[in-house]
């Protein structure tokens, strides 16, 4: 099986941009974007076709809890599909919306707590980061409820020991605040944000810290049906949904969107529970290629209504 019909360290994962960045150097950028809480380099891929102008960008973030492993596969496999698809085959779709688009993917958000699955096996459903603040008893803060939208609200913890603990303040993680910088400093180019988790195949949209539904309903039921009869390439069906009853403030997609960026979605993807946050390497590839294609049935919305 190909590399991106497996899971990979944090240590592989660094090697391989490292790789790709050097053999695609036309259409492959590394962007150091900070530091995490135990020092581990923050990375964001920039794909782009070298152009004279300042393009649109589409931002997809993966691995912002540490085992949701699918998420950064999803986020290793869209630059090798590009790879071969773009490269060799000169997919149309993807010519397109490379003209248009420059893609800024971050393989792995939570590059601590992503490790920390891999290093110690019977943490391997480990979700958080693996900071410290003060005199805590509990490591770890919830990343996707230390975002600076309605923080530690009605739906957050403000207990260190909970698996949604929202941190001391707002961006209090420093891989949440090398995100935001980056975002806020490119939200004029930045159309989509995009991210990444696992599981239950489901795309979600702001808001969460509220009950309010705003991007409902018109673009979600037409994005959705385009899902289902052409950008899901498997039999799975993932629905368009406000995200839940149960509020969640301090996520990125709320950030984001409170931010400007007016696309902003959240994808659970695979499985619906069968093996959960185990899902198995053979349905990493078919996992990708359904994202994607949802992916770029969001591009291609969006560039139509630019
Ligand atoms: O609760 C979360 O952070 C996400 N689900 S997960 O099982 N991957 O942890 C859903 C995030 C939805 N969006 C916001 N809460 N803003
Ligand atoms: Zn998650």
């Amino acid at each position: 099986s190909s590399y991106y019909e497996n899971y990979h360290s944090l240590r592989e994962i660094y090697f391989w941009m490292e790789e790709m960045v050097k053999t695609h150097s036309d259409l492959l950028q590394k962007i150091y974007i900070g530091s995490s809480y135990e020092k581990r380099p923050l990375y964001v891929l920039k794909i782009s076709r070298r152009q004279e102008k300042v393009k649109s960008a589409i931002w997809i973030d993966c691995g912002i809890h540490a085992r949701e492993w699918i998420s950064s596969a999803f986020c290793l496999c869209f630059p090798g599909v590009l790879q071969t698809t773009y490269l060799r085959e000169r997919d149309q779709t993807m010519s397109t919306l490379l003209e248009h688009f420059d893609f800024y993917i971050m393989p792995v958000v939570n590059v601590d707590g992503y490790e920390y699955t891999w290093s110690h096996p019977s943490k391997r459903l480990w979700r958080k980061s693996r900071s410290s603040h003060g005199n805590s008893k509990c490591i770890g803060t919830d990343m996707n409820r230390n975002f600076d939208a309605q923080w530690c609200g009605e739906g957050a913890s403000s207990y260190e020991c909970r698996e949604i603990y929202c941190g001391p303040y707002p961006e209090s993680e420093p891989e949440v605040r090398a995100v935001a910088r980056f975002l806020r400093n490119h939200k004029d180019i930045i159309k989509a944000y995009i991210t990444m988790h696992s599981y239950s195949q489901m795309v979600l949209f702001p808001y969460s810290y509220t009950t309010n539904k705003i991007m409902c309903c018109s673009f979600q039921e037409s994005l959705a049906n385009k899902a289902k009869t052409r950008a899901l390439v498997s039999a799975n069906c993932y629905f368009f949904s406000l995200p839940y009853i149960d509020l969640a403030p301090g996520g990125s997609d709320d950030w984001a969107y409170d931010l400007g960026i007016k696309y902003s979605f959240t994808f659970e993807l695979r499985d619906t529970g069968t093996y959960g946050f185990l899902l198995p390497p053979q349905e990493i590839k078919p996992t990708c290629l359904e994202a994607l294609a949802a992916v770029k049935e969001i591009a291609k919305h969006i560039l139509q209504n630019l």
